[in-house]
């Protein structure tokens, strides 16, 4: 394995800057035929007389070649050309050559799911980042774009009646013995790991939406034919983001086709190839009956996000991949604040918080720390990665937080008016930024080479004689620069009425140490602090300790719906971890506030936000608790966090039954809607009930909690009360064990094989909370209908299990079983395996005798042979 470093980057002298393909496809056997119009790169001048190779990329383990002329004219292998590992060396082709080449390939033994393959009955492909030399000889990397003027397939008709490719398309028709063909054409010049090409029987919805500039654009959605009654909520969220980006950014859609298909198979989310995105099924198909409320914002959310790639991905691509936050951080922002403007804003912030603290701090902390721009890889599908992704859209939403919405658009502007159409950096885009608005930037490019979370800590106090404010910001950091631009939002509350008396300000912390001063103050104030989490950073108080007093007044009064949770949630985890150290929680002052802000939350009947309501009311993730701290034991903090959990149910026990009665009530006549306020009912219902089957100590409440969850699931008409019953019901035993295993059956059968339904099926199960929990993933693992091969299936039974605090037991057994599944499925599918063996990797934050049961796991792993260059580097940086 080769490591690259982002410092070493050449342009390339020769490019290609057309291609046409030709993929004339047969049951275990493709052949592609390939045209390359090559030139010497306008952007570099090398001296005359200097060797201007041109390297192809080509997976020697995938292609076959067949043929080889440049020119038209045969090449000599070791003269002409030369072949390594990997590579196919052109040497010094003449500028305006052409050269053509014929490889086989063989899609229906491609099970790493990267270049064209089989997904079920269909032929599909996924070229990021590196799939497209999977199947032909290419420069195949971001820098080089080029014109796809003619890519023409060819197929069984029968078997394959639609032909898609990306642009537009030019000519059909049918040739002998039941074949035939389509020919599409791409007009915008376009890296290769854009392309696609998609054969398959496949059934469609179509519409169509209007630009503002008044052209009319055809929308086509495909997937199997059995599954197109579930496209209609991602063409709504289609149309909806297309409205949204030209409100929002100005921004239209520039083809006259934007076709979508469904695959079952696929490693990630989806693919935002040029006019032709591939979705991930379980990110596109969404209905009542088998998507829940959760996987329909989804939905909206990558609809979104691959739609807003076309303008930052594709019409500004990166220059190499170590900026892939370039377009990947700034299309999840803009995904976000698409969400948040279509739903809820205060919902979408902590749902995308929590989401950072559980994975991005997690990877933080690791041996996979790196910065959002990474200075190094093995291989780069291993850093399509929460930092990338998820940190990167922080730092966006930092410039939006230090520029203003107004300047953040102008520096948007000037991005594309500088950049359309080309392959850029990291540091173009913060010039843009900086350029549009006047302002020195320098400071803050810091945080796309800085690793790790940020720790602020914060001091205040209130001078009475003088009325005056005083809050002291510390920051603690990696940054060998010295010390980051972090924006903090603050604002003041008056302690007695409670009263925004300074509104949110976003104060420029820029020192290690500042003081900021706020005057002319009425009285004492408490400071609401990093509101809106406006920066990914750890908030603490200097002192060690939060004054709970400050936070039980936030969590009643906060004016900003994110720090109010957040209050909220600090109290929570305060408890939870006294409980941990063995404290009687009933004799803590915590405890108090906790039932306090508890009691308040779940009687309030006026509020209409009822999401929020339910968050106020949810305990933070064990995940989330696991950041926290030095030490981590997954038992003691799922036990702690359990018997806080009981507590509550227990002394408000009447209080969630009520509410829970008046929200079945409230929402039995109405018709199933996927609004926010709907949503948050349910949401809210279903935390009660939830609550209400934690307590299940004695006999008759082990009969009550099954009866309830039970009912729940018999009177649900959506997925979403399906699964919150289910969830319940997987990790009953005693007197709960036989409704427990009546409603998985029916589950099971009513699932009546939808893949996305079994998917939940089997998570839901490998999450439970059962003391033989792992001889239960066993069993499922020899299921009938478990299957390594399919990524989805694999991430719901092995990646669900290993999300469990139970594969933590101090028997390593659980460490065991998932080494010994990597090991089967490496040589399968290396990105979904090296994926899985981030589990194993963090040995060094659990206890000694815990980790040193996963790191000997770690250290069996190493030695597989042979090891996949993604496995290779995850485990090599986890025995560091
Ligand atoms: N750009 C793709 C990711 C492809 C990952 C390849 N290992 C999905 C997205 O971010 O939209
Ligand atoms: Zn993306």
């Amino acid at each position: 394995p080769v490591e690259i470093f982002r410092k070493d980057y050449q342009p390339l002298p020769m490019i290609v800057s057309k291609i046409n393909m030709d993929f004339s496809i047969h049951e275990g056997k493709t052949m592609v035929h390939s045209e390359l119009y090559i030139e010497g790169n306008p952007a570099v001048n090398l001296a005359d007389g200097t060797d201007k190779d041109l390297v192809l990329d080509g997976d020697e383990t995938a292609l076959k070649l067949l043929s080889i002329t440049l020119n038209e004219k045969e090449l000599e292998q070791g003269k002409d050309y030369i072949l390594e590992p990997g590579k196919l060396i052109l040497k010094n082709p003449p500028p305006k050559s052409v050269l053509k080449t014929t490889v086989e390939i063989v899609p229906e033994e491609n099970t790493q799911l990267s270049g064209l393959y089989k997904s079920d009955s269909m032929y599909c492909t996924q070229c990021e980042a590196m799939g497209f030399r999977r199947i032909t000889y290419y420069p195949d990397r971001p820098d080089n774009m080029a014109v796809f003027e003619r890519v023409r397939l060819e197929a069984s008709k029968k078997d394959y009646p639609v032909l898609l490719a990306n642009g537009n398309l030019l000519e059909e028709g049918d040739l002998d013995g039941d074949r035939h063909f389509a020919v599409w054409s791409d007009p915008f010049p376009k890296p290769s790991y854009l392309f696609c090409c998609v054969a398959g029987n496949l059934g469609k919805i179509a519409d169509s939406f209007t630009t503002s500039s008044g052209r009319k654009v055809d929308l086509q959605l495909f997937s199997e034919p059995d599954n197109v009654h579930k496209l209609q909520y991602a063409m709504d969220s289609l149309k909806r983001s297309m409205k949204w980006d030209e409100d929002v950014y100005g921004l239209e859609y520039d083809l006259d086709l934007y076709n979508i298909v469904a695959v079952n198979s696929f490693n990630m989310g989806a693919m935002e190839n040029k006019g032709l995105n591939v979705f991930n099924t379980a990110y596109v198909l969404a209905d009542q009956a088998t998507a829940t409320d959760t996987d329909f914002e989804r939905v909206e959310g990558v609809i979104g996000h691959e739609y807003f790639h076309n303008w930052t991905g594709n019409r500004v691509t990166c220059r190499d991949w170590f900026q892939l936050t370039l377009k990947e951080g700034l299309t999840v922002f803009r995904d976000q604040e698409f969400s948040g403007d279509m739903n809820s804003k205060a919902v979408n912030r902590i749902e995308n918080v929590q989401a950072l603290r559980a994975r991005q701090f997690a990877e933080d902390a690791g041996p996979m720390s790196h910065p959002i721009r990474p200075e190094s890889y093995i291989s780069m599908d291993n850093f399509y990665t929460s930092t990338v992704y998820n940190k990167g859209a922080e730092i966006i939403r930092m410039y939006q937080t230090l520029l203003g919405k107004d300047g953040f658009r102008k520096g948007m502007d000037l991005y594309f008016e500088r950049h359309d159409g080309s392959a850029v950096t990291c540091d173009d885009f913060l010039a843009a930024m900086a350029d549009a608005n006047g302002v020195d930037l320098s400071q803050f490019s810091l945080w796309y080479s800085t690793p790790g979370t940020p720790v602020v800590s914060y001091s205040y106090e209130y001078d009475q004689p003088s009325k005056k404010f005083k809050l002291t910001l510390t920051q603690e950091s990696k940054s060998e620069s010295g010390p980051l631009h972090i924006p903090i939002s603050v604002g003041l509350l008056d302690k007695n009425t409670g009263e925004d008396v300074v509104p949110t300000t976003v104060l420029d912390l820029k020192k290690e140490k500042q003081t900021f001063e706020f005057e002319n103050l009425s009285g004492d104030v408490v400071p609401s602090i990093l509101r809106q989490f406006s920066a990914p950073v750890k908030l603490v108080a200097a002192s060690g300790e939060q004054d709970e007093e400050a936070l039980a007044f936030l969590a009643a009064r906060d004016t900003d719906g994110f720090n109010k949770w957040e209050a909220g949630q600090v109290l929570f985890t305060n408890l939870i971890f006294q409980v941990m150290d063995g404290k009687d929680k009933t004799a803590s002052k915590t405890w108090d506030f906790v039932k306090e802000a508890f009691g308040r939350t779940l009687n309030d009947y006026d509020s209409k936000d009822y999401s929020i309501v339910a968050y106020a009311l949810n305990l933070p993730t064990e995940s989330t608790l696991a950041e926290l701290v030095d030490v981590v034991d997954p038992i003691a903090i799922h036990k702690s966090r359990g018997h806080v959990k009981r507590s509550l149910a227990r002394e408000f026990h009447d209080d969630l039954l009520k509410r829970y009665k008046a929200l079945t009530d409230a929402m039995s006549s109405g018709e199933f809607k996927v609004d926010a306020e709907s949503i948050g009912q349910r949401r809210l219902r279903n935390i009660c009930m939830d609550y209400l089957c934690s307590i299940r100590e004695t006999p008759q409440e082990q009969i009550a909690a099954a009866a309830l969850a039970k009912n729940h699931y018999e009177s649900a008409t959506c997925m979403t009360d399906k699964v919150a019953a289910l969830n319940c019901l997987a990790s009953m035993d005693g007197e709960g064990a036989s409704a427990r295993d009546e409603i998985i059956k029916r589950f099971y059968d009513e699932a009546e094989g939808d893949a996305l339904v079994l998917n939940k099926w089997f998570s839901i199960q490998a999450m439970a909370d059962l003391p033989d929990i792992l001889d239960r993933v066993k069993a499922l693992k020899a299921h009938p209908d478990f299957t390594l091969k399919n990524p989805n299936r694999c991430r719901s039974l092995v990646g669900a299990f290993s999300m469990n605090s139970a594969f933590h037991d101090e028997s390593g057994a659980g460490y065991r079983f998932i080494r010994e599944v990597l090991e089967e499925l490496d040589p399968l599918n290396p990105q979904i395996s090296s994926r899985l063996a981030g589990s194993l990797i963090t040995w060094k934050k659990y206890d000694e005798e815990r980790g040193l049961l996963m790191k000997t796991e770690l250290e069996k792993l190493s030695k597989l042979k042979p090891i996949s260059d993604d496995m290779f580097e995850i485990v090599s940086r986890g025995l560091k």
